[in-house]
């Protein structure tokens, strides 16, 4: 399998869950619409967005929950994703749509978006701390989003953490997001794939 990815972006999340699940996914990073070897990214994912998963048969996942479930059910044994039919697993999609749509899209596609017109970029920031407060209600004492395991959702959310802290907010208001983010940016696949994607940015602003 090949995962297509831009350092730090949301794909950082399925990077981790690769890692986790211990799966030979090939990370290939793209810039600017083009992939690793010059082709041209539209070719694998319609809307040029990633991540992108392409399947050993060439089929091509190109959504993040899509991707991180996926990848999740390849190794069961690793417990990325509860089991289908049980109400963990409908909390797993929850919190899934939850970062995508509330935190990712309606903050900071605002946010790091080249075309957002002003207004929008600053509504978007004056919604950085009442989204902290509400993923401070989601997690509650909790060191994991979804049971107490970590899972796709942790790495979706460890990744959109690492944007907060980019654009400057301070996590002491929430010690408890404080105290998750630094214990999973401790965990072995987060430092790993951490570390590829800040060596692939370090090489692109060289
Ligand atoms: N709906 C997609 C959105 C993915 C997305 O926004 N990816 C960003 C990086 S975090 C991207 O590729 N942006 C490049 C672009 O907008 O052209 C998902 O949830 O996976």
């Amino acid at each position: 399998m090949e995962l297509f990815a831009s350092p730090m972006a949301c794909s950082l999340a399925s990077h981790i869950t690769a890692l986790e699940a211990g799966l030979p996914v090939k990370v290939r990073f793209v810039e600017n619409k083009k992939t690793d070897d010059g082709g041209d990214y539209y070719k694998i994912a319609v809307n040029g967005y990633v991540p992108a998963l392409r399947l050993d048969d060439g089929q091509v996942l190109n959504e993040g929950p899509s991707v991180l479930q996926y990848l999740a059910d390849r190794k069961p044994e690793a417990g990325l994703a509860p089991a289908w039919g049980s109400v963990e697993r409908y909390q797993l999609i929850d919190a899934l749509n939850y970062l995508s749509t509330e935190v990712h899209k309606r903050v900071f596609a605002q946010i790091f978006g080249t075309a957002s017109p002003d207004a929008a970029k600053a509504a978007a920031k004056a919604q950085l701390e009442p989204t902290l407060d509400a993923i401070a209600r989601r997690l509650g004492d909790r060191q994991t989003l979804v049971g107490t395991s970590f899972t796709v959702a942790d790495a979706y959310l460890v990744t959109l953490l690492n944007w907060f802290a980019f654009v400057g907010v301070d996590f002491a208001k929430w010690p408890t997001i404080q105290a998750y983010h630094r214990l999973h940016l401790k965990r072995p696949s987060v430092a790993q794939a951490m570390g590829v994607e800040m060596a692939e940015r370090k090489r692109r602003a060289a």
